[in-house]
């Protein structure tokens, strides 16, 4: 039998890399320049389960538009053969860009990769991705509850999510990565993988 996958997508620089290692304790590579990361990467988390490290895109990032092409087009082309042995999947987004990003694409019509994303993996698979909304430190109280209302409203009132849920997050001071954890955990767990990961190393 072929393991099942544990999934993480998100654009170069949320903070995938830093949510992979304070969650898993593995030693994810990451780069100081956004976007280092062009490889889909495996790493075997425990019995019958691997973590999958998807590369990032979506423009902005100093790559060029070929490469991001090509980058979507493996992504997405992983997903989808590898769909019936993904377990679960989560998204990290950088909340702060998300929104600004959105909000400059939706004046031209168009969707941003971070919703696209969601709502794709929410089609493929049977339940929608865990959503990590990273680098809430970056903002007061405010603007951090209206940026995670304007996600939920984007992504279709959460009901894409079903099962699972937005988690507020940082990465940086530790905040919520507990409730991330467990939740990741706990999800896995209730499909059939013992002991996924520790649930309280590294953090
Ligand atoms: N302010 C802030 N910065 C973060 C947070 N998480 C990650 N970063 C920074 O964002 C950059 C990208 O992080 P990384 O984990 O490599 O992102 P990846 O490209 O998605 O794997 C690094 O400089 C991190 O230190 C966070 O919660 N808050
Ligand atoms: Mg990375």
């Amino acid at each position: 039998m072929k393991d099942e996958y544990l999934v993480f997508t998100g654009r170069p620089n949320s903070g995938k890399s830093s949510i992979i290692r304070a969650i898993t304790g593995l030693d994810v590579a990451s780069g100081k320049r956004p976007g280092t990361t062009r490889r889909i990467s495996e790493y075997s988390l425990s019995r019958g389960l691997t973590l999958v490290d998807m590369p990032g895109y979506g423009r902005m990032t100093g790559a060029s538009r070929s490469t991001e092409d090509r980058t979507k087009d493996e992504v997405l082309e992983f997903l989808e053969s590898n769909a019936g042995r993904i377990a679960l999947a989560v998204h990290v987004l950088d909340i702060f860009t998300f929104r600004e990003v959105t909000r400059r694409l939706e004046r031209k019509g168009l969707i941003s990769v971070d919703v696209e994303m969601i709502l794709f993996l929410g089609e493929l698979l049977e339940e929608g991705p865990i959503v990590a909304a990273n680098k809430v430190d970056k903002a007061d109280q405010v603007e951090r509850e209206e940026a995670l209302a304007e996600l939920k409203v984007l992504i279709g009132g959460e009901s894409i999510l079903f099962f699972n849920r937005i988690f507020p997050v940082s990465a940086r001071t530790g905040e919520g990565l507990g409730e991330l954890k467990s939740a990741i955990h706990g999800r896995l767990v209730e499909k059939g993988f013992r002991t996924p990961f520790k649930l309280w190393v590294g953090s």
